[in-house]
């Protein structure tokens, strides 16, 4: 047992500084968290944990702090349980950022970025994560995003990357077009909700998720339970499965008819307008003058809207096309309108209005006069004084041979008639667009596409893979520097020979993080984007944490490109995260800590005042992980003093050289004292361990601040030691140091190691004997005259006599006996006791 730390007993700053710097450059030496292939390979239990990895901004933030923190947990948890542990780490490198720090700083953005990785590295070191460093990897890097590149080539061949021109969501302040999920629920871009997203029409690229809409949903039956309800709910509406009917109206006076989508045919009777998108193609076909030019008008104005005016109820705006439709079962006359509130993008961009029982159909006729006809009878609702839409089932009126059938039944009937009359059919409608994936920026995987006058569009043949971004820019305002690079721009097709140019556009950076935990695996392999075998070894991700504000970014992109590359056969894995933990935020003052509201705590400064340790600690302690952290100074010092006073009590024991490091549990002696600590041990690895695996860290954290209060009540440190017995508080602080490991292994190992353990590798987490664990106690009811006057709780061994006379003392009980004689008193053993008196 040597003594390695030169410890003093209050364990000042610099003492701290001075363990934690050993450990942490031990583990660098030794790359002591690194797991090598063939070791995952042959391992019975692998364990993959993952915490979403950072976009490199240049310094951590609280925020990370506790991310890490809890994804670290896991990850040491599962060592100490003889896991195989892959736990890497990596940097989200490209993005917009690094552009606009490059514009106002006139640095490259590659340099900007690695000196940022630089730094954020040291501090994620400091702060004690095992990762397995030797699987950094790079988003940025050539040897990364020239896999995006070939897997963008292998989805173009099997058609599942397209190029189109659309309306596109447009950010001036990002000058880029943004994807849908990266709109947010106010109509602004996910970089600056204060900043409307505007309608483009555009050329871009887009990946064909909508393919995998039912198999994304599907993919859910999988993760229930397992993943918050709330992403799982998030996503659900987000892909916006609904099954209805596409219905034909003929067009008066013409060949064609309207093709509409509708949840409710079973209101068909009841249509008093139809309303097509601005954008519709209709429009741009058999429209007459004057329609024709109000409706250039109104094409203009729509435009001009976002989509979040546009949807808004009181901007409800249409005009007349001139056209007229006919009903599809009484060949009715109905106008046709084109209508703001109609999106392009959904269904066929064109609806059968039914006011009485739609409630934007029924504002829009009010406004414009158009009849409001009701053949729905809902109970309870007076269909005659209508004042608003009635939008629930109900049974037919009005509606001919219809009558009488309930909602649900017409909804088949008139489906099925429809379908005879080859005029539609029953329809599944995704709310899911396919992804925008193309950027008009600079700091993204170039997309590998050459265009050539003669062969058009021609994906770069693998071998010239990668596409290199050049580092060496300059930057002109908005533009991306590679539009004028003819170094970059021009080269020759690969078809033809003859002169061709680059694609410009590169990729959103959503693809990178797409697959990165893929890539973990194998993360130098220049011959493949990921080791199959091992992907099948190691995948899906057991343990994923991470931001709830990726519900319908990231994790839906991730678990989307699972199934492409599984369909590709480069992994074998269609759900990549087993289990997700969406952790809370880090509030102060009552906001979000963040650098713009100027309320942010530095971890550096946190970790040179109390260490590692004590930083971990409180972000573990102070909130449970999926919910806020409210900071709080007194928090982190209350921590801090829980280590202080941990050292203080095993100091004395380790000063007398007294203390050894005990895995094997002492028996229960009969020794009153000794017995309570043992017992309170045994519980307290049975507690954390329960803790743990349900993920409340922090409960996990009090029953160790509780043990410990326990050996300072049973074993005072003023008494002198020589009189405790110090197997059992041996043992109870090998243990207490064990549990405490996960959370604090930097003091955990230190005093373990003057415990005598001789490597981090010998330490693994404690099993506790459920006899010795088991409560002591009883609880005996005490009567008086039968009537219930206390519940006394006794030790199992305590004798009848002290049973007895301690519940006669009882202030509870001894007002009942007070001047009155006692005449009997009754036991049954370990239940009751009867007093009876006169
Ligand atoms: C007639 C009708 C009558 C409708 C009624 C509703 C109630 P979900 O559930 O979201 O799929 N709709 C269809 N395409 C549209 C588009 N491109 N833009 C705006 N609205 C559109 O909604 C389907 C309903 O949304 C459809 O059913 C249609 O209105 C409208 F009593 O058709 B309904
Ligand atoms: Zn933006
Ligand atoms: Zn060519």
């Amino acid at each position: 047992m040597g003594s390695n730390f030169d410890l003093d007993e209050d364990l000042s700053a610099e003492t701290i500084q001075k363990y934690e710097s050993y450990w942490l450059e031990k583990w660098e030496n030794e790359s002591t968290y690194a797991i090598a292939n063939h070791e995952l390979l042959t391992a019975e239990n692998k364990y993959y944990c993952l915490v979403m990895f950072p976009y490199p901004s240049g310094r951590i933030h609280m925020g990370h702090v506790r991310n890490y923190s809890i994804g670290d947990v896991f990850a040491r948890f599962k060592r100490l349980n003889g896991f195989a542990v892959i736990h890497p780490m990596g940097w989200d490198s490209f993005g917009l950022p690094a552009e606009n720090a490059a514009i106002k700083n006139k640095t490259a953005p590659a340099e900007w970025t690695f000196k940022n990785i630089d730094a954020m590295r040291a501090q994620l070191k400091r702060i004690a994560l095992s990762y397995d460093w030797q699987r950094e990897i790079f988003t940025c890097k050539p040897d990364y995003y020239r896999w995006n590149q070939q897997l963008f080539i292998k989805m173009l061949e099997k058609g599942w990357v397209y190029k189109k021109k659309a309306a596109i969501n447009w950010c001036e302040k990002c000058n880029t077009v943004l994807a849908n999920e990266q709109v947010d629920s106010h109509g602004n871009c996910w970089r600056h909700p204060d900043t409307p997203v505007i309608n483009k029409e555009l050329e871009q690229w887009f990946f064909k998720i909508t393919d995998f809409a039912e198999e994304l949903l599907d993919g859910h039956k999988e993760l229930e339970g397992k993943w918050p309800e709330r992403v799982l709910s998030m996503q659900k509406h987000w892909i916006g499965k609904s099954t209805g009917t596409e219905a034909d109206f003929p067009l008066e006076n013409s060949e064609g008819s309207l093709r509409i989508f509708t949840t409710r045919i079973d209101t068909v009777y009841g249509v008093s307008y139809m309303a097509v998108a601005p954008e519709h193609d209709l429009l741009n076909t058999i429209i007459k003058e004057p329609y024709k030019s109000d409706i250039v008008a109104f094409k203009k104005k729509v435009n001009a809207m976002s989509n979040i005016d546009r949807e808004n109820p009181n901007n409800k705006e249409g005009v007349f096309t001139g056209l007229y439709a006919l009903h599809p079962f009484t060949n009715e006359r109905i106008p046709v309108y084109s209508a703001n509130f109609v999106l392009p993008s959904y269904g066929t961009g064109a609806v059968m209005a039914v006011p009485a029982h739609d409630q934007r159909d029924f504002e829009f006729a009010q406004k414009y006069d158009l009849p409001i006809k009701a053949v729905i009878k809902v109970q309870g609702k007076d269909c005659k004084s209508q004042e608003e839409a009635i939008t629930e089932p109900g049974t037919l009126f009005n509606s001919g041979k219809y009558n009488g059938l309930s909602s649900k039944q017409a909804k088949e009937k008139m489906a099925a008639d429809l379908n005879e009359k080859g005029r539609g059919d029953t329809k599944i409608q995704f709310r899911l667009r396919d992804w925008l994936l193309s950027r008009q920026r600079y700091w993204g995987t170039p997309i590998p596409i050459i265009y050539c006058d003669d062969c058009g569009i021609v994906p770069v043949p693998e071998k010239d893979l990668p596409v290199v971004l050049p580092e060496n820019v300059e930057f002109e305002e908005s533009s991306s520097p590679l539009c004028s690079m003819p170094e970059f721009l021009n080269t020759t097709c690969p078809k033809c020979g003859k002169p061709a140019i680059r694609e410009t556009d590169t990729m959103d950076t959503f693809v990178d993080s797409s697959w990165y935990f893929a890539r973990y695996l194998s993360p130098k392999s220049d011959h493949e984007a990921v080791n199959k075998t091992l992907s099948k070894k190691a995948l899906p991700i057991d343990q994923y944490i991470g931001g709830v504000e990726h519900a319908t970014m990231h994790l839906l992109y991730s678990r989307y490109f699972s199934k492409v590359m599984s369909a590709l056969d480069i992994i074998d894995c269609k759900e990549p995260f087993k289990n997700l933990l969406t952790q809370g935020m880090v509030i102060k003052d009552g906001a979000k800590m963040s650098k713009s509201l100027g309320n942010v705590v530095d971890p550096d400064m946190l970790v040179e005042k109390y260490g590692a340790d004590t930083v971990r600690l409180f972000s573990l302690f102070a909130a449970p992980p999926n919910k806020d952290l409210e900071w709080s100074n007194t928090g982190v010092e209350g921590c801090f003093r829980f280590i202080k006073r941990l050292h203080r009590f095993l100091f004395k024991y380790l000063k007398a050289k007294q203390l050894k490091l005990l895995i094997e549990s002492p028996h229960l002696t009969g020794d009153t004292k000794s017995d309570q600590l043992l017992r309170k041990t045994h519980q307290t690895i049975q507690g954390v361990t329960e803790d743990i695996e349900r993920q409340s860290f922090n409960t996990g954290i009090a029953k160790l601040m509780e043990l410990l209060n326990e050996m300072y009540s049973i074993f005072p440190v003023e008494e002198k030691s020589t009189e405790h017995p110090i197997e059992v508080i041996s043992y109870a602080a090998s243990m207490l140091l064990t549990l405490l490991n996960p959370y604090a292994p930097l003091f955990s190992l230190t005093i373990l190691t003057e415990m005598g353990l001789k490597s981090e590798a010998g330490l693994s987490w404690p099993g506790f004997s459920p006899e010795i664990a088991a409560k002591s106690n009883m609880t005996i009811v005490f009567q008086v005259n039968g009537k219930l006057r206390a519940k006394l709780d006794f030790s199992k061994s305590e004798s009848k006599e002290n049973i007895l006379s301690s519940g006669k003392d009882h202030e509870k009980i001894a007002s009942y006996l007070k001047e009155k004689t006692l005449i009997k008193e009754i036991y049954v053993p370990k239940k009751l006791v009867n007093y009876v008196v006169k």
